[in-house]
């Protein structure tokens, strides 16, 4: 072998040994991969002694060969089992770190639940789907006209005044009432098609007022009507005790107070006997046995003809109840404000709605 040679074996020989050594300290799959690229890859140690072959003469090249060929055979030998041992510890520690325990109790999925008011308007809608009515809803933005006109309130009506009232023109506002979806119903209700008209419009409205703990300037009501021919204050009271025994109790009973709506005439006050105290004074009912639960009375003829009925033929009832007190009074709720605030503390003492 001439010196050449002897000096390209001394450096695949020294190659070979700090090959080994670095393969030794390899600890991680990456560590390997870069000793792979730092002495086999293109640009590799192995491959600068390679470069030497054409420098040798053509029977020395052989040798070359078989010198590249040992330390390939070596090198691999080494880190393919250093590879399958850091592979293994590699696969130990990623299996202790991604351990789960199955045994470990699920997460409870936490499920809402209709809203008090929700619950209250279809408790009410329930009752007088039973009793056949039908539930019909209007828009909130409405007509001055459908408002308050059709509804027997004239221009000037103290009623209308702009600090009682949400204006947004001279002509249009925030319902105060769901009337005027009745009086739209009842401008397209043929009576010679659809017989009686029994309706009941639930929804929000709005007043302009200072909220308190029982005022908001938004809440829900719902109204009821009723149209047909001879239709009397004894089909209104039949019906209000009807839904007072439904909504507060069997034992109830109701009581008529004359008042004045401009919308209907006669018009009363229902009172329902206490809930609590069943009639004999509490609390609740203030000590007078009864709870004013909602207004109602005979459709004024106005009404009626300014919505195209004919008064002579027709007559009719109507009620308006507001849901928020209702549902107050019969959930003991001190204030109409927790209904608007969603403090889950409140909303989740009502889960009695299922969803
Ligand atoms: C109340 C009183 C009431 C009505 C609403 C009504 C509707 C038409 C015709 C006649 Cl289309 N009346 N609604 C009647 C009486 C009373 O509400 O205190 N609501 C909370």
């Amino acid at each position: 072998m001439n010196d050449k040679l002897q000096v390209i074996k001394e450096q695949v020989d020294g190659l070979i040994a700090q090959a080994i050594e670095e393969i030794k300290q390899a600890e991680s799959s990456k560590m390997i991969q870069d000793i792979r690229v730092k002495y086999t890859g293109k640009k590799g140690e192995l491959t600068q002694i390679s470069k030497q072959m054409k420098d040798l003469e053509k029977y020395e090249k052989p040798i070359l060969g078989q010198l590249i060929n040992q330390f390939h055979q070596s090198f691999n030998e080494h880190i393919d089992k250093k590879q399958e041992q850091v592979k293994q510890k590699e696969l130990a520690a990623q299996l202790a770190s991604e351990t789960i325990d199955v045994s470990l109790p699920g997460r409870r999925q936490n499920f809402g639940s209709r809203h008090l008011l929700t619950q209250t308007r279809e408790e009410l809608e329930d009752l007088f789907l039973g009793m056949g009515y039908q539930i019909i809803e209007g828009p909130e933005v409405e007509l001055d006209s459908y408002n308050f006109e059709k509804m027997n309130l004239p221009k000037n009506h103290p009623a209308r005044d702009m600090q009682d009232t949400f204006y947004i023109s001279e002509e249009v506002l925030l319902r105060t009432h769901t009337s005027p979806v009745q009086a739209r119903t009842m401008e397209k209700h043929d009576f010679v098609k659809d017989g009686p008209l029994k309706m009941v419009s639930p929804g929000k409205v709005f007043r302009r007022d200072n909220d308190d703990a029982t005022h908001s300037h938004q809440f829900h009501q719902m109204e009821g009507l009723v149209v047909a021919e001879r239709i009397t204050m004894a089909d209104l009271k039949g019906t209000l005790l009807q839904f007072a025994k439904a909504f507060f109790g069997e034992e109830r009973e109701i009581r008529l107070r004359p008042s004045f709506f401009s919308f209907t005439e006669p018009s009363v006050e229902v009172d329902v006997s206490c809930f609590k105290c069943g009639g004999k004074g509490c609390n609740i009912c203030k000590w007078t046995g009864w709870i004013e639960v909602l207004g109602a009375g005979l459709v004024h003829p106005n009404v009626l003809e300014m919505s195209g009925i004919d008064s002579n033929k027709y007559s009719g009832f109507a009620f308006g109840v507001g849901i928020d007190r209702v549902a107050m009074l019969k959930h003991n709720v001190d204030d109409i404000r927790h209904f608007y605030q969603n403090d889950l503390r409140f909303l989740t003492q009502f889960k009695g709605g299922q969803n």
